[in-house]
C-alpha cells in the first residue's frame, strides 16, 4: 500500500497514525496537492491528499473512507474502533468534531496562504474561525466529562483525530485558536505527540519512517 501527501495535512496524518497502530504496513509519498500537482495527479486525477494506493491498484480518497478499509484490512485481530454501541457512538461524535475543526482550520490556511490579500474576505474568515471555536469547545468540554478519556492511552480512532487536529490548528492557525483557552486539548495532544506512531509520522513535509 502506498499512501500518497504530506503530513502536512491532518487528514494524510490521522491515516499515517492509523495504519501503524493497526499494524498496516505502507509506503509512504510526501507529495504535495500544491507544489507537486502534476506529479500527484498522475496518481490521482482529482489531486487528494490523502489518497491510498492499495496493493491491488485500487485508488483510495478521503481519511475516513481510507480508514474504513483499513479497519476492513486488519479486521478482526485490531481495530482503533470501540465495539460497544455507546462508545462507538461517542467516538462518532467525537471524530465528527474533529474532523470539522480539521476542514475549518484547513480553510483558513487556504484563505490567508492562496488567496491575495486584498480579496481576503473578512466576515467568512470570521465565519470558519467560529465554526472552529465551536467544535474546539465541544471537544473541550468533552474532556473534562470525561478525565478517563482525556487520559486516553492507547488512543482509539477519536484520540487520533482529536490529537492531530489540534497539533495542525496549533501549528498553523494558533493564533485563531489560543491554546491557553483549551488546557486539557493542550495536554491531551502533548502526551500523543510523544507515541511512537506520532513521532514516526510528524507533521511538515518529512516521509514517514517506521521505527522512528
Ligand atoms: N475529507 C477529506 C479532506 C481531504 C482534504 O481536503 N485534503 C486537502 C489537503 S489537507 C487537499 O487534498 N487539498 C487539495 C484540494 O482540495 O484541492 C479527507 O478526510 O481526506
Amino acid at each position: 500500500m502506498q499512501l500518497i501527501g504530506m503530513l502536512d495535512s491532518p487528514y494524510v496524518r490521522r491515516v499515517a497514525i492509523s495504519l501503524q497502530l493497526l499494524k498496516l504496513p505502507f509506503e509512504h509519498r510526501s507529495l504535495s496537492v500544491f507544489s507537486t500537482f502534476a506529479e500527484f495527479q498522475r496518481i490521482n486525477p482529482v489531486v487528494k491528499a490523502p489518497s491510498l494506493v492499495c496493493d491491488d491498484g485500487t485508488l483510495l480518497m478521503d481519511s475516513t473512507l481510507i480508514l474504513e478499509y483499513a479497519e476492513a484490512l486488519t479486521a478482526p485481530a485490531n481495530s482503533l474502533m470501540p465495539k460497544a454501541l455507546g462508545q462507538r457512538l461517542q467516538a462518532l461524535q467525537i471524530i465528527g468534531l474533529a474532523l470539522v475543526a480539521c476542514e475549518k482550520s484547513v480553510q483558513i490556511v487556504y484563505e490567508r496562504n492562496l488567496r491575495p490579500a486584498e480579496k481576503r474576505h473578512e466576515p467568512w474568515l470570521d465565519r470558519v474561525t467560529g465554526q472552529l471555536l465551536a467544535a474546539y469547545d465541544l471537544l473541550e468540554a468533552w474532556l473534562e466529562r470525561q478525565p478517563a478519556a482525556a487520559q486516553g492511552i492507547p488512543l482509539d480512532q477519536a484520540g487520533i483525530s482529536l490529537a492531530v487536529a489540534w497539533h495542525f490548528t496549533q501549528q498553523m492557525i494558533a493564533d485563531r485558536v489560543p491554546a491557553a483557552n483549551y488546557p486539557r486539548l493542550q495536554a491531551f495532544s502533548a502526551r500523543a505527540e510523544k507515541l511512537p506512531a506520532f513521532l514516526a509520522a510528524p507533521h511538515g513535509a518529512n516521509t514517514y519512517q517506521p521505527g522512528v
